[in-house]
C-alpha cells in the first residue's frame, strides 16, 4: 500500500453551518484519513480566480469565484492509501442534483445546496493534489512528511 496525499476543502456553504462542518469532519476521520494539515482561512476574490483559473470562461466561473470568496473555508491535507480517489468517491458527483439521484449516500448529495454550493473540494489527480496543496499550504513539504511518517503506515 502506498500512502497518498490529497487536498480536501470544506467550502463556505458547509463551514457556515456548524452541523455540516461537524458531520464532514467526522466523515473524514471515519474513513481512515490521517489529517496531516488543517487550516481555516478565507479567500480574496483574486485567490479564488487563481485557484479556479482552469475554469475561466465557463458559464459558472463568475458564480464559482464569487461563492468561493464569500466566507471562511477549512482546508485539509489528508493521507491514506488511494486518498485522491477515496475522497472524490465520498464527495460524489460535482452536480448536487445529479448526485442526489445517482449516488444519494455521497457528501454532495446529502449536504449540497446547488451545483456551485456543493460543500467540498477534492483534488482530482496526483498533479493537481501537488499544486493545490502548495496553493493552500506553501510551507508544507510532502517529501519531508512522508519520510518522517511513512514507517508507521507500513504493515
Ligand atoms: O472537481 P469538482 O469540484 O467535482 O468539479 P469541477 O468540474 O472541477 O468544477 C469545479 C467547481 O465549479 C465545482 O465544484 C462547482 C463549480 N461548478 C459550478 O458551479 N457549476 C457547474 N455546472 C460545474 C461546476
Ligand atoms: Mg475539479
Amino acid at each position: 500500500k502506498v500512502l497518498q496525499l490529497t487536498l480536501a476543502v470544506i467550502k463556505p456553504d458547509a463551514v457556515a453551518h456548524p452541523v455540516m462542518l461537524e458531520a464532514l469532519h467526522k466523515i473524514i476521520l471515519g474513513n481512515n484519513f490521517v489529517v496531516v494539515k488543517r487550516k481555516d482561512l478565507a479567500w480574496r476574490r483574486q485567490d479564488s480566480e487563481r485557484f479556479y483559473a482552469e475554469h475561466s470562461g465557463r458559464f459558472f466561473y463568475q458564480r464559482l469565484v464569487e461563492f468561493m470568496s464569500s466566507g471562511p473555508m477549512r482546508a485539509y491535507v489528508l493521507a491514506r492509501e488511494d486518498a485522491i480517489r477515496h475522497w472524490r468517491e465520498l464527495m460524489g458527483p460535482t452536480k448536487v442534483f445529479r448526485a442526489r439521484y445517482t449516488s444519494p449516500a455521497t457528501i454532495r448529495a446529502r449536504f449540497g445546496l446547488t451545483d456551485t454550493r456543493n460543500t467540498t473540494h477534492g483534488s482530482d489527480s496526483v498533479e493537481s493534489a501537488q499544486r493545490e496543496i502548495r496553493f493552500f499550504f506553501p510551507d508544507f513539504c510532502a517529501e519531508e512528511w512522508l519520510e518522517k511518517e511513512e514507517p508507521s503506515f507500513r504493515s
